[in-house]
C-alpha cells in the first residue's frame, strides 16, 4: 500500500525541476491534519466544542475548534520555510510570515482551516480545505496581497482534509485527483482513491432549500427539473444536504451530484468564500472531470478583489452545471 507521503514524492519524481519544496508544503499540511483529526475525534471528552463568544471579520461565530484548527496549519505551514503567508477564514487580514525563512517561502496558503465546525457539537463530518500558489512578488521580499489575489486557474494544487467515518486527505497538483484514507492506529494516509472521476450525469441535488423564496428564478426552476419525473433522465433526482462543505462535496465527486449555494437574503452573493472554499473545490472537480461555475462565469477565472469575497457557487458533475447555468443565464436574460 502506497502512503501519502511515498505518493507525493513519486509525483514529484515525475519532474526533472521540481526542488521537493512544494512535496515538503503538502507534508506540513498533512501533519497539521492528523493533530486536527486527534483533537476533533476527542470532542466532548475535552473542552474544545462549542463557540468562543467571538465573531470573526465576516460576523461569523467563531468555534473554539476553528481557531485550534488555524493555529496548528499556520504553525505547521511556517515551520518549514516553504510559505510566505497565509489567508484564513479565521483570520482578518493575510498574515505574512515575517522572518528570513517566511520571506524565502515560494508559495502562499489559503485556507479554511476547520469548515463546517459547528457541526462538529453534533458528531457530523467537517473538513479542511486548501489551495496553494506560487508567489508573484520576488522570493526574498515581502509577499503582498497580490500574491494572494490571484485567479483560481493560478493554484499548483489544492485539496481537503475530511474528517468524517474515516478521515482522508484529498489533493491534486493538477495531474489528476488522489484520496488517501488515514489508518487511524498507525497514524499514515494510504492511498484508497486514485484519480478519482466525478461521473458525467449525477443524481444528487444538494442545496440549502430553507433559502428557496430567494433564489435566483433559474435556480428556482433548477430544482423543479430536478424533482420532475422522467425515466430517460433519472429524474427524479436525490436531494442529500449535510449542510458541510467537504462531505458535500466529497459525497458527489464519488457519486455524481451537483452542490449549489446561490445568493439568498441574508447573503446576496451566496455564502461562500471564492478563496478559500469555492476556488480549490473548483480545481479539484475540474481535475475529476466535473464542471464549477458562479452562473455565468468558470470559478477559476474570476479575477478575485478580496480576501474574503463571497461567491455564488455551482460546482459538480459536467452535465448538471452546464443544466443549471443555462437555466440561470435564460431566466435572468428574461428579468432584465
Ligand atoms: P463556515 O465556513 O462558517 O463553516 O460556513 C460554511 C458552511 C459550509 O460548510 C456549508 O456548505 C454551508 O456553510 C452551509 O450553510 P447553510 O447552513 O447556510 O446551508
Ligand atoms: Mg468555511
Amino acid at each position: 500500500m502506497k502512503t501519502l507521503g511515498e505518493h507525493i514524492v513519486d509525483k514529484q519524481s515525475e519532474f526533472p525541476d521540481a526542488t521537493g519544496e512544494l512535496t515538503s508544503l503538502l507534508s506540513s499540511i498533512k501533519l497539521a491534519a492528523k493533530v486536527v483529526n486527534r483533537d476533533i475525534n476527542k470532542a466532548g471528552l475535552v473542552d474544545i466544542i462549542g463557540s468562543t463568544g467571538v465573531h470573526n471579520i465576516q460576523g461569523e461565530d467563531q468555534q473554539k475548534m476553528d481557531l485550534f484548527a488555524n493555529e496548528k496549519f499556520k504553525a505547521a505551514l511556517e515551520a518549514r520555510g516553504q510559505v510566505c503567508g497565509v489567508a484564513s477564514e479565521e483570520e482578518d487580514e493575510i498574515i505574512i510570515f515575517n522572518s528570513e525563512k517566511g520571506h524565502n517561502g515560494k508559495y502562499v496558503v489559503l485556507m479554511d482551516p476547520l469548515d463546517g465546525s459547528s457541526n462538529i457539537d453534533v458528531n457530523v463530518s467537517v473538513g479542511t480545505i486548501f489551495s496553494i500558489y506560487r508567489r508573484l512578488s520576488p522570493v526574498g521580499s515581502t509577499p503582498t496581497l497580490d500574491d494572494f489575489l490571484q485567479p483560481g486557474s493560478a493554484q499548483v494544487a489544492a485539496g481537503y482534509v475530511i474528517y468524517g467515518s474515516s478521515t482522508m486527505l484529498v489533493y491534486s497538483t493538477g495531474y489528476g485527483v488522489h484520496g488517501f484514507t488515514c489508518d487511524p492506529s498507525l497514524g499514515v494516509f494510504y492511498l484508497s482513491h486514485e484519480n478519482m472521476q466525478i461521473p458525467e450525469d449525477g443524481r444528487i441535488y444538494s442545496i440549502n432549500e430553507g433559502n428557496y423564496l430567494a433564489f435566483p428564478p433559474g435556480v428556482k426552476k433548477y430544482l423543479k427539473y430536478c424533482q420532475e419525473e422522467d425515466k430517460e433522465t433519472n429524474r427524479p433526482y436525490t436531494s442529500r444536504y449535510i449542510g458541510s462543505l467537504v462531505s458535500d462535496f466529497h459525497r458527489n465527486l464519488l457519486k455524481g451530484g451537483i452542490y449549489m449555494y446561490p445568493s439568498t437574503s441574508t447573503y446576496r452573493n451566496g455564502k461562500l468564500r471564492l478563496l478559500y472554499e469555492c476556488n480549490p473545490l473548483a480545481y479539484l472537480v475540474e481535475q475529476a472531470g466535473g464542471r464549477a461555475s458562479n452562473g455565468f462565469t468558470r470559478i477559476l477565472d474570476i479575477k478575485p478583489e478580496q480576501v474574503h469575497q463571497r461567491v455564488p457557487f455551482y460546482c459538480g458533475s459536467l452535465n448538471m452545471i452546464k443544466k443549471v447555468e443555462s437555466l440561470i443565464q435564460e431566466h435572468h436574460t428574461q428579468e432584465s
